[in-house]
């Protein structure tokens, strides 16, 4: 009876494991032109979307680095005008940035703040007209 529990258990396990975790910009996509002020719309796979405090495994909140270094894993994530944080949980904002090519990181963190690295980031690059 052990035996037949074992393999739908490690199959279970290794389809977890092989689900890739990820997170991306629903908008606006890569290499996008958008106005001054524009929507920007979060999304993550594989991780659930909790307020910040909420440390149960598997849950982060978004992040939004504006034209500034990524964060390695584990860092925490600073909180200043480059460096913004959804810690209600939130999956999208409207932000407002003067003309020309931005880079915006999309960063997943967890609810203390601390980077899931690479993994659990999206860079785009943006023309602002
Ligand atoms: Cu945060």
């Amino acid at each position: 009876m052990k035996k037949i529990l074992v393999l739908p258990a490690f199959l279970l396990a290794f389809a977890s494991f092989a689900h890739a975790q990820s997170v991306d910009f629903v908008e606006p996509k890569d290499g996008a032109t958008v106005p001054q002020t524009f929507k920007v719309k979060f999304a993550v796979d594989g991780m659930k979307v909790a307020p910040a405090g909420d440390m149960n495994e598997g849950t982060g909140h978004h992040h939004l680095l504006i034209d500034t270094a990524d964060i390695g894993q584990g860092e925490a994530i600073p909180m200043n005008e480059s460096h913004r944080h959804f810690g209600k949980g939130q999956t999208e904002t409207e932000i407002t940035l003067p003309p020309g090519r931005h880079r915006l990181t999309m960063q997943f963190a967890d609810g203390a703040h601390r980077s899931y690295g690479e993994k659990m980031r999206k860079s785009i690059e943006i023309s602002v007209k």
